[in-house]
């Protein structure tokens, strides 16, 4: 699956944001990179709180991606190239601009108004101590009632009462909306937060924090299976065409993964879960801690471990919410070699690859250096908080900005190595990575030993080798802190993967026989991996 991020893909107008017949305009790369599926960050109608994550109307598209006219020709032009769509649904909340919420709020007694959570204050106080995850609290105050409303996101993302069975139904409508509409399926943001603890209980209270945890009562909540089988039975079945769901689940553990995506019980095909992403910080995203390579071989394996059997995972460094991983787990000094490494040791885990945009280039982090440069609202909301509320260093704050804030992975596709990188004629909405002359696609497309024709060759060895579909995982070496080993197996196949995460050669404490179907160095030498050497070897099984 390969992810677009609209605002920042390609940009056909001049006006600096990307839009929909940017893309179509760039599908060709896309069919000779090998991409089976296209999963389509939001083009609805919003107010971009969020960048798109905050809906004001479901059944048109926002003006500056264009026109549902515009919708149409991709998904035409999609489909003629054989590829499918996904569309990214976000129906935990809506944007406070949306009908729904503007008629929910009007009054105490509206129809709609139980189809958002609202509560009374206790004592001037908000109805829980909830913490937003994007800072402050999780409750705003709205003067028309005198009554408070849930968002666990922005202020302008109230979040809908999935209790409602109107609710429900509403989002089956515009679902199916889409669905006739020919597109192929829906990533479902943040679906695993829809059911919340109805009583809507007081959370602990981290030391050094203002607000509560409420994770416990809205995270995987009660009636969360009970929902997505219903929506399975009024959207997905009885359709004859091939869809697919992917349920973002942030904090989901394997069991409750294995019960989504067990096709048996017809909830989702696959999760996209975070627990790899949290292996280099503490308890919050900015509170960095280094990655180390044991903690993730051992996290990514008990995921391959958990769904070897029932389920199916989402294999991904990169999205629109997480920094580039080049600049993240892996090394400027061997920016090729550890690009290479890293996206061959994705793909050559069990289950659906994704490939966020310009991570086929080995795209890297912007160098940020001063807070004025962000517009993330998750970054900006952290950094007032944690700098004026908290009155933590400034510069501390920053440090984790720049390292590990979502700026980083939306500043614009680099096409080639000219003004703005090919991305608009105008002035980008976010500034151009100051790399983009060097990392570029026009500089990789058509050379063997660019990051981009390596990314090429992974997608086609999966496509033609079914140990890589199929193959059973599993990890050598756990205890090592530099190799990272694995093999699969499918009947008499084995593919070996031996991996330096480092940039120390390093000895590697095992035989590494078998005929070579991948190296990202020239060729390989000798029983040394070199800095950030990956060797992949097919073997037969004795
Ligand atoms: O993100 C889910 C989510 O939890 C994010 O807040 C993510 O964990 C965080 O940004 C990582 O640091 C989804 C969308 O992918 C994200 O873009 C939206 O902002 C969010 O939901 C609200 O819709
Ligand atoms: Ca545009």
């Amino acid at each position: 699956m390969y992810q677009i991020y609209p605002r920042s893909f390609a940009d056909s107008n001049g006006d600096g944001i990307g839009d929909l017949p940017g893309i179509t305009s760039r599908l060709d790369y896309l069919v000779d990179l090998g991409v089976d599926v296209i999963w389509l960050s939001p083009v609805y109608r919003s107010p971009q709180d969020d960048n798109g994550y905050d809906i004001s109307d479901y059944r048109d598209i926002e003006p500056m991606f264009g026109t549902l006219a515009d919708f149409d020709e991709l998904l035409t032009q999609i489909h003629a190239r054989g590829m499918k769509l996904v569309m990214d649904l976000v129906v935990n909340h809506t944007s406070d601009e949306h009908p729904w919420f503007i008629e929910s709020r009007s009054s105490l007694d509206n129809p709609k108004r139980d189809w958002y959570w609202w509560r009374d204050g206790q004592d001037g106080q908000p109805p829980t101590n909830w913490g937003s995850i994007f800072s402050g609290s999780a409750w705003e105050l709205d003067q028309t009632t005198g009554q408070y409303y849930l968002h666990l996101f922005t202020r302008k993302q109230p979040d809908l009462n999935w209790e409602n069975p109107q609710v429900r139904h509403a989002v089956y409508d515009l679902m199916n909306w889409w669905l006739d509409r020919g597109v192929d399926g829906f990533r479902m943001d943040v679906i695993n937060l829809i059911s919340k603890h109805a009583a809507l209980p007081q959370a602990e209270v981290p030391i050094g924090e203002i607000y509560g945890d409420g994770g416990p009562y809205y995270m995987n909540g009660p009636r969360l299976h009970e929902f997505l089988h219903e929506m399975y039975l009024n959207v997905f079945a009885g359709r004859d065409a091939e869809l697919l769901t992917v349920g973002e689940c942030p904090g989901t553990s394997v069991e409750q993964a294995r019960l989504l995506t067990d096709q048996q019980r017809h909830e989702l095909d696959m999760v996209f879960q975070f627990e790899h992403m949290q292996i280099d910080h503490g308890r919050s995203k900015w509170d960095l801690q280094g990655l180390k390579l044991v903690d993730l071989k051992q996290n990514l394996a008990k995921w391959q471990y958990g769904l070897a059997d029932v389920g199916w995972n989402s294999l991904y460094w990169n999205n629109h919410d997480q920094p580039r991983v080049v600049s993240r787990f892996g090394d400027p000094a061997y920016w090729y070699e550890s690009a290479t490494l890293l996206g061959a040791v994705l793909h050559l885990h069990r289950g659906t690859p994704y490939v966020y945009q310009g991570e086929e280039l080995g795209m890297t982090n912007y160098p940020f250096t001063d807070v004025s440069q962000f517009v993330d609202v998750e970054s900006l909301n952290y950094y007032h908080q944690a700098v004026e509320q908290q009155g933590r260093d400034p510069r501390t704050v920053l440090c984790a900005l720049e390292a590990i804030g979502r700026d980083n992975a939306r500043t614009p596709m680099q096409w080639d190595g000219c003004d703005q990188a090919g991305f608009t004629t105008g002035t980008p909405w976010l500034a151009v990575n100051p790399n983009s002359g060097r990392i570029n696609a026009a500089a990789q497309v058509g050379d063997p030993e660019s990051v981009y024709s390596w990314y090429r060759r992974l997608i086609a060895l999966r496509h033609q080798d079914p140990v890589v579909r199929d193959g059973r995982f599993e990890l050598l070496l756990p205890a090592d802190p530099q190799v990272y080993a694995f093999t699969r197996t499918l009947g008499d196949d084995r593919l070996l993967v031996v991996a330096n995460f480092g940039r120390e050669p390093v000895l590697v404490p095992m035989e590494m026989d078998g005929e070579i179907v991948l190296c990202n160095y020239r060729e390989p030498v000798g029983q040394d991996l070199r800095p950030w050497e990956i060797r992949v070897f097919r073997q037969r099984v004795a």
